[in-house]
């Protein structure tokens, strides 16, 4: 299959690497992130963001979704990588019509993705007609005229399907699947599908809420902190701070992971002088390097050591009186355990009996566990099984539902929780069905709608018309690039309310159109007035955000604003919400929530307090909300890779120079990878095997069911990872991930697990 635009060019750039280094952060992350901003925007301009950002009043922090801390710094509460995503968004430089007039689509889809990114902030409204090579500026009345007549026009409302990326306030969300459901469908992926679909899956099945459990303070009480299949480092490096943390007050930390990542090992707090001029904390106490999806194998060999050894001495190492009281099914997991042999368990692992029986050691002694992970976890055939795991391991030792101990989930962009909670899920919630029924008057679809992988196979047999996105890129995140692409390319229109130009812009609809919006940084005076939105942390925890920056354009408009003016355009009954006079006001939108959805009484009132509030959480106060009223152990399997004996296990991963499907830079620093993203980390003996060399150029292929996907022209680079394990990045190799290559129950695309084989590229 040949590279079509919506793959990212395969030119190769100028590879360099260097050792690995043995810590992340320090000084060299501070002047990074300082000449990222300064680089981006005038100085003013980057002073006003960066001293507002993450603080009480100020900007929410559009990175990640770790939780900020109670006491903030004045001088900087956020990370390097914080600082390039406010780069990136409070740019200064624009993509406004001029650039679309000086070149086609065509001619853009040739640029790579760092390159569309540093265009700059996107304008004006944008339409891309029928047959036509160019985008052209058009007013917000037409567009709105033109998507309401299409919407309208549709013989089912199911035809039509709403994506939403993890950035959306939490009141641009909630009027967004509001409109949505009015308008007739569930068709609401999202950005979460492809995320943590798998941990939402496994956590309310096991301890009945899909969220973690714990809040940042129970860090601080916590004996050990078990980090799998996370790279805090560069995905979320103010953890590192709480690690730090945890540590000074006696915690032992264990990584989990087929890498052993630089901020794991070794971290230098650039907050505190010691991190800036000493060699910094270690951080990871035992590192286990596991195979990829070596996971459920190695919490097994785990569970059954530590339940041999309290056989000697009962209740010595298991917490038999949590056990019986708040949890079902532990006789089946121990009659389980001890059907399976620790040897086959440590090998399927890719782990020593030596390794299992040192982490043992540790938790035989802990009460107060805490287990992180992220897409390590949850983007695997078997993820929903990896995850219940290890709740299995937190269960048996009663570390869930007290200070100190929990679940953690760590969640990717900076709002997807909230997002989740306020509503937007291809199921609909019983209280949004009643809400709907109540307010508007009308009985809302109750049909599960397409999420991200079923939306793609809609679109791909010509189900669906008209394909809404807001923020996202959707060609370059999802799995099979060439199928999402022709997918989309058969949709009547495509239409992507964004901040920056991206690759899914220029794989159009028959008609496609871009409207621009207001991004967290800025200053939103939506109804002549400042506005504030509100979002929910990877904790649990509803706080503010307010912009700080003037706008680049006067033509940007709030997401909830969008959402309003589409929606008055569109429905039937366009008076049944008062939508343009909820937007005049956000405190009008949260009124709404708070009456729709659990937990947000008093939010106007509670979410002025400094800080915000926690939404309530029954799994950290041990009640388990589960049809037994008890948490449940689960039996767990896993799946046996790779098929064909030439074939590799591949993992596709971010840098640390990049914020999902956009791109900072070509260097990824703690893993010593400088000025190339298509490279593939081998483990040299595997090379050998091939004869191959460091820097050698490959094709990788992957084969399943009959059909040959293949990502061009990587360059090998000899890595410490696992032998039948590689390593590519994120959205490069996305090419390779077939459709169907899912999590079962989440359906979420299995992209950490690829089975591939190589070509040397003569
Ligand atoms: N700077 C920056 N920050 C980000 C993002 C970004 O792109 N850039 N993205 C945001 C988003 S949306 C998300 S979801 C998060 C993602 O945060 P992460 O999940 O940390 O991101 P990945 O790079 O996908 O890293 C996966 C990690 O899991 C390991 N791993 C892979 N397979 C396995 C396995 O089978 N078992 C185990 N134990 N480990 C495995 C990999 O080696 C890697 O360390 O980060 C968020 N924060
Ligand atoms: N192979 C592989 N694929 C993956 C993953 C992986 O690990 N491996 N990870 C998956 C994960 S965890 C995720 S979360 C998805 C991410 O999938 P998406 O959320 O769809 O992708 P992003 O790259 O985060 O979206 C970036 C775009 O969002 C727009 N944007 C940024 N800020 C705003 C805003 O405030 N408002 C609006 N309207 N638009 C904005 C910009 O135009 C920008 O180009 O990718 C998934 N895909
Ligand atoms: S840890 Fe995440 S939320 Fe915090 S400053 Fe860094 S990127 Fe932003
Ligand atoms: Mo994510």
């Amino acid at each position: 299959m040949k590279p079509g635009p919506e793959d990212t060019p395969t030119t190769l750039n100028n590879l360099v690497t260097s050792e690995v280094p043995d810590s992340a952060a320090g000084l060299t992350a501070v002047t990074t992130a300082l000449r990222r901003v300064l680089r981006a925007m005038p100085a003013r301009r980057a002073a006003r963001v960066l001293f507002n950002l993450n603080q009480k009043d100020g900007v929410d922090c559009p990175g990640c979704a770790w939780p900020d801390p109670d006491h903030r710094s004045a001088l900087g509460e956020y990370c390097e990588n914080g600082a390039k995503a406010i780069a990136e968004e409070a740019t200064s430089s624009v993509a406004d019509p001029a650039l679309f007039r000086m070149h086609s689509v065509e001619e853009l889809a040739r640029l790579d993705d760092y390159t569309l990114g540093q265009m700059g902030r996107l304008t004006s409204p944008m339409i891309l007609r029928q047959g036509e090579t160019h985008y052209h500026p058009l007013s917000w009345d037409e567009a709105f005229g033109i998507i309401a007549e299409k919407l309208k026009s549709l013989e089912d409302p199911n035809e039509a399907v709403f994506y939403t990326s993890g950035r959306t306030s939490n009141e641009a969300a909630f009027l967004y699947q509001l409109f949505v459901r009015i308008f007739g469908t569930n068709n609401l992926p999202d950005c979460s599908n492809m995320c943590h679909e798998s941990s939402g899956a496994a956590l309310s099945e096991t301890v009945g809420i899909g969220k973690g459990s714990v809040t940042l303070e129970d860090f601080y009480e916590s004996e050990v902190v078990i980090v799998a299949g996370q790279n805090p480092g560069t995905n979320h490096p103010r953890m590192l701070s709480a690690l730090e943390k945890a540590k000074e007050n006696g915690a032992t930390i264990i990584s989990v992971n087929p890498l052993n990542e630089a901020g794991l090992s070794r971290f230098k707090n650039p907050q505190k002088a010691k991190g800036i001029i000493g060699r910094g904390t270690r951080l990871a106490d035992i590192y286990v390097q596991l195979r990829i999806n070596g996971d459920v194998p190695f919490v097994k060999a785990l569970l059954k050591t530590l339940i041999t050894r309290d056989r000697q001495d009962p209740g010595s190492v298991l917490d038999h009186d949590f056990i019986q009281k708040s949890t079902t099914g532990y006789e089946t997991l121990t009659k389980h355990l001890d059907e399976c042999s620790i040897d086959l368990l440590c090998e399927d692992a890719g782990v020593s009996l030596e390794t299992v029986e040192r982490v043992s050691d540790v938790l035989e002694k802990s009460e107060k566990i805490i287990c992180c992970w992220a897409m390590g976890l949850t983007q695997h055939v078997n993820a929903v099984d990896n995850i219940r795991e290890y709740v299995n391991l937190l269960l048996v030792k009663g570390s869930i539902g007290k200070p100190g101990a929990g679940t953690c989930p760590v969640r990717g962009h900076s709002n997807v929780q909230g997002d989740r909670t306020v509503g937007i899920w291809e199921k609909i919630p019983d209280h949004t069905v009643d809400f709907i029924r109540d307010v508007v008057g009308i009985d809302p679809p109750l049909e599960t709608g397409y999420d991200t992988v079923n939306a793609i196979r809609a679109m791909a047999d010509g189900n669906v018309r008209v394909f809404f996105a807001m923020g996202g890129n959707f060609v370059s995140a999802t799995p099979d690039t060439s199928n999402t692409a022709d997918g989309l390319r058969k949709c009547d229109l495509t239409v992507h309310v964004s901040t920056k130009l991206n690759r899914s812009h220029l794989v159009a609809g028959k008609s496609a159109m871009i409207l621009p919006c207001l991004a967290r940084s800025d200053v939103d005076m939506t109804g002549g007035k400042k506005q504030f939105v509100t979002v929910e942390n990877s904790m649990g925890r509803v706080h503010r955000s307010s912009g700080v920056v003037p706008p680049v354009s006067d033509q940007l408009l709030s997401e909830p604003e969008i959402v309003a003016r589409l929606a008055s355009r569109t429905l039937p009954d366009p008076k049944s919400v008062k939508w343009m006079d909820v937007v005049t006001d956000y405190d009008r939108i949260r009124d709404m929530i708070e009456k729709c959805v659990p937990g947000f009484d008093s939010y106007n009132e509670r979410v002025r307090e400094p800080g915000g509030f926690y939404l309530p959480n029954p799994a950290r106060e041990g009640r388990f909300d589960t049809s037994s009223g008890k948490a449940v152990f689960s039996i767990n399997s896993y799946h046996h890779a790779p098929g064909l004996s030439n074939e590799l296990m591949m993992m596709t991963i971010r840098s640390h120079d990049q914020f999902n499907t956009t791109i900072y830079g070509f260097d990824d620093r703690y893993r010593g990878i400088k000025g190339e993203r298509r490279v593939i980390l081998m483990n040299p003996e595997d090379a050998a095997e091939r004869s191959l060399s460091a820097r050698d150029v490959v094709d990788i292929e992957s084969n399943y069911d009959g059909v040959k996907r293949v990502a061009r022209n990587f360059q090998v680079v000899y890595y410490d990872i696992p032998q039948s394990c590689v390593a590519t990045y994120f959205p490069e190799a996305n090419v390779l991930i077939p459709l169907d290559h899912v999590a079962h129950t989440s359906n979420t695309p299995a992209s950490k697990l690829v089975r591939v084989s190589i070509n040397r590229v003569e």
